[in-house]
């Protein structure tokens, strides 16, 4: 039935979501701005500077341009050096055993996620190399919900969006998946929205839908 899986990254293949509320919590501590894991989900697969955004609407001071940049380019640094806590054994046993049935079933596999950072994380993992293509931040001018970083990853792999199912856990990003036409499972957080193609309990639930 599909040619092809389009995978967000955060949430779906690892979970940085921790490592990105830490790293943000600290900037917002430095601003004395609240913020917590609620805040924190509305987050999820926004990119970087959309996300600051999200986190100045408790902000009462005005902020330039050019400071923005500054405390969302300190934030990375958080985030950077507390991804160097990933290591192989941070991609689950359940994660790795499906990607590889799905590989044998004949199927594409690809990345499809907002962050600057996927490389370093897909490294990290042990994955460096495993997909057959990566769309992320590095090659996008529009973020999720915008369809551009899927329809790039289809691109990339040569399929037509219609024959790629993509799996996300954001709301932005299964919203994208629409907006490209494209068949879409929702997994973790992602299920609270009813946008989805489809509801995974579990990752591995995948190799049957895949089947058709
Ligand atoms: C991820 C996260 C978002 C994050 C974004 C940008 O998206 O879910 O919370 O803001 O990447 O990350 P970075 O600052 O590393 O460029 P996804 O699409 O992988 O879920
Ligand atoms: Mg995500």
């Amino acid at each position: 039935k599909y040619k092809a899986v389009i995978f967000d990254l955060d949430g779906v293949i690892c979970h940085t979501d921790r490592y990105h509320y830490q790293a943000w919590k600290q900037v917002a501590d430095d601003l004395g701005i609240y913020f917590d894991e609620e805040i924190n989900n509305r987050l999820r697969g926004v990119s970087r500077m959309e996300s600051f955004e999200i986190i100045l609407e408790n902000y009462y001071g005005s902020m330039s341009q050019e400071e923005k940049t500054f405390y969302a380019e300190k934030k990375n640094e958080v985030y950077k050096e507390l991804l160097k806590h990933m290591s192989p054994k941070d991609l689950s046993q359940e994660v790795k055993e499906t990607l590889a049935a799905l590989r044998l079933k004949g199927l594409k596999l690809a990345i499809g996620s907002s962050s600057k950072n996927a490389g370093f994380i897909l490294e990290r993992l042990g994955l460096s190399g495993y997909f057959d293509a990566i769309s992320d931040g590095n090659n996008i001018t529009y973020s999720k919900p915008d369809p551009e970083v899927f329809l790039k990853a289809a691109q990339f792999l040569s399929e037509a969006p219609i024959d790629c199912l993509v799996v996300e856990d954001a709301k932005a990003g299964l919203e994208a998946a629409k907006a490209g036409n494209m068949d879409c499972g929702a997994i973790g957080d992602g299920k609270t929205c009813n946008i989805a193609t489809y509801q995974l309990d579990r990752f591995s639930d995948l190799l049957e839908i895949v089947e058709g």
